[in-house]
């Protein structure tokens, strides 16, 4: 086979966002459009290209196979040894990191928008990540960034026809040089990986009721790529029963959902949880990095409390027997329930920007061992991406080594810690010019010293302004910088409150509000978020003058 050179022209905004790039599915149809940033990807990895391996998978959704397609075809022309493809293009998100580590290969390209809606008219994402496994770094998504602006050309071996459909090797000869395909089952090696972490022995007791009653536990997949890893290790591994599990056959279109596990956009899985019939329900995403754990009644686990749950019970996980914790991180905005942990426990905490690709360096110097986001988002050393199913099975690890209900796991960590309560507020798709106006009249206020020490007030609650900043954060492992990464209103009780606007939106802006009070009087603890929040979100909503800027009187998500 031979390979050839195309022209091109450069497209406009082929920025990876805080999780690649994400565009609707038109977008990516564009002639051209797809092959240009797959170029930009496999151009920017120069040195490292020639004759490497990467993975390449994705979570399903439309347009998924058409990029395998491409991806093959250009990998073969650029000099690229070997792919490793999950089996009809399907490989979680978490996956792909396991895979890369696992079989040691240069990178890998993740096909994905996440959580965003599937299918023709919704969206689609590329992603690139690096030999750690972890999403690429600024300075590789910069340069891939940097070379989309003037592309000229790139390479492609048209010629080349390679099934995916089947598990197994595929040899070609591509410009005299040898090129592999190997097609690889989509969740083997992630599943003796989970046995390996976790004991499953454990959690078929907890499930079997082998101590006790049986737990009966409800789990999600939303048509997203986890729907055959939820078969394999809930049903086939540890036995629950087939109702157990729902929307597992993963989806082009997810169903016509936003496949995003959180209280609005996993409605279904809520009521039935409230139902009272099950004692665990969990949900993941498209791409099945993120979680969202409930208990009996719905019970609802913030994910800033989950990984700090997590981070506090790790005694009843193997892997964190045998290698030790050795520090734990959060984003910024995420709820601080962790670091209270880390100080009880006397580990490093990190506090970084929002985005995965951020914990990857602690990781590897080994400064990191547990980590989340308030986005649903949880994880360890274990991987260098979120892992949605990894952390139901932590939670499933915890309740059979304490014998305890969710509820009663949340209620004796806030006795210990006191409780961080915490809620997001989404405003999705909004025009993005008077979004930008509040961000930047909220960043004049970091320069505002009359506003430090002033006071606040709504409904009798008042707070003081001690300092507002935007964001900076310094990589302590390779001195790289982050700037401006969401504006914080830090109050002088330890309360905060943080804009930002997302960065994985295909068009226009969301902001983002996140809302975060600390109470140590037990007798707050059960109270609802939104209540002891109120005062709070009302202040926080006319300080950045919200409703005003974005047109909208109500978020489109709380969380
Ligand atoms: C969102 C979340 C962030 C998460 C990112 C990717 O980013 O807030 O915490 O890391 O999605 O998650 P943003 O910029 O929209 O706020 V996923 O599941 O899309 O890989
Ligand atoms: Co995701």
């Amino acid at each position: 086979l031979t390979s050839y050179t195309k022209a091109t022209k450069p497209f406009e905004g082929q920025k990876p966002g805080t999780s690649g790039l994400r565009k609707a599915v038109k977008v990516f149809e564009t002639e051209h459009y797809t092959e240009n940033f797959v170029q930009c990807i496999l151009s920017a990895m120069s040195g490292s290209l020639t004759g490497c391996s990467l993975v390449v998978g994705g979570d399903g959704r439309y347009f998924c196979k058409k990029a395998v397609d491409i991806i093959i075809k250009m990998c073969a022309a650029n000099g690229v040894r070997k792919l490793l493809v999950g089996q009809d293009g399907i490989l979680s998100t978490p996956c792909v990191s396991c895979v890369i580590r696992q079989q040691q290969t240069a990178g890998g390209i993740v096909l994905t928008a996440s959580h965003n809606p599937g299918g023709p008219d919704a969206d689609f994402g590329i992603k690139f990540n690096i030999a750690n496994g972890g999403p690429a770094p600024d300075a590789v998504t910069n340069k891939m960034y940097d070379i989309s602006k003037t592309i000229v050309e790139y390479r492609i071996c048209p010629e080349l026809q390679c099934d995916i459909s089947k598990i197994g090797t595929q040899e070609f000869t591509v410009d005299n040089r040898p090129f592999t395909v190997e097609v690889i089952d989509s969740v083997g090696d992630y599943v003796t990986y989970m046995k390996e972490i976790f004991d499953f022995g454990a959690i078929k007791n907890l499930l079997r009721g082998t101590n006790g009653q049986p737990l009966k536990i409800l789990i999600d997949a939303m048509h997203g790529v986890t729907g055959p890893y939820v078969r394999r290790i809930f049903l086939e591994e540890l036995g629950a029963s087939l109702n157990s599990a729902v929307n597992i056959v993963p989806l082009e279109n997810f169903g016509g959902h936003h496949p995003d596990p959180n209280l609005t956009y996993a409605a279904d899985l809520v009521k039935a949880m409230k139902e009272g019939d099950f004692g665990f329900g969990a949900a993941f995403d498209g791409d099945g990095d993120r979680n969202m754990i409930l208990g009996h009644k719905a019970f609802f686990v913030t994910p800033s409390d989950s990984v700090a749950v997590i981070a506090d019970n790790t005694d009843y996980i193997p892997y964190f027997k045998k290698h030790g914790v050795k520090g734990l991180a959060r984003s910024m905005p995420t709820g601080c329930a962790i670091d209270r942990v880390a100080e009880k426990k006397g580990v490093e905490v990190f506090e970084v920007p929002t985005g995965w690709k951020y914990f990857g360096n602690l990781m590897d110097a080994g400064r990191l061992s547990i980590c989340g986001e308030e986005s649903f988002g949880t994880g360890s050393n274990h991987i260098r991406e979120k892992d949605g199913i990894w952390a139901v099975l932590a939670w499933l690890s915890i309740l059979a080594g304490r014998n305890m209900s969710v509820e009663q796991v949340l209620l004796s960590h806030w006795g210990t810690y006191g409780r961080n309560f915490f809620t997001r507020y989404d405003y999705e798709n909004c025009e993005s010019a008077p979004c930008n106006k509040m961000m930047a009249a909220l960043d004049a206020m970091c320069d505002d010293a009359s506003l430090v020490g002033k006071e606040l007030s709504h409904d009798g609650k008042t707070y003081n302004i001690a300092k507002i900043d935007n964001f900076a954060y310094t990589d302590p492992i390779d001195g790289s910088v982050a700037k401006k990464q969401g504006l914080r209103v830090l109050m002088s009780d330890g309360s905060r409150v943080v804009f930002r606007l997302s960065g994985t939106g295909s068009s226009g802006a969301t902001v983002r509000m996140y809302v975060e009070s600390y109470e140590a009087d037990p007798s707050t603890f059960t109270k609802d978020a939104q209540d002891v929040l109120k005062p709070l979100v009302e202040i926080a909503l006319s300080l950045a003058n919200l409703k005003e800027y974005t047109g909208r009187q109500e978020p489109t998500v709380i969380t």
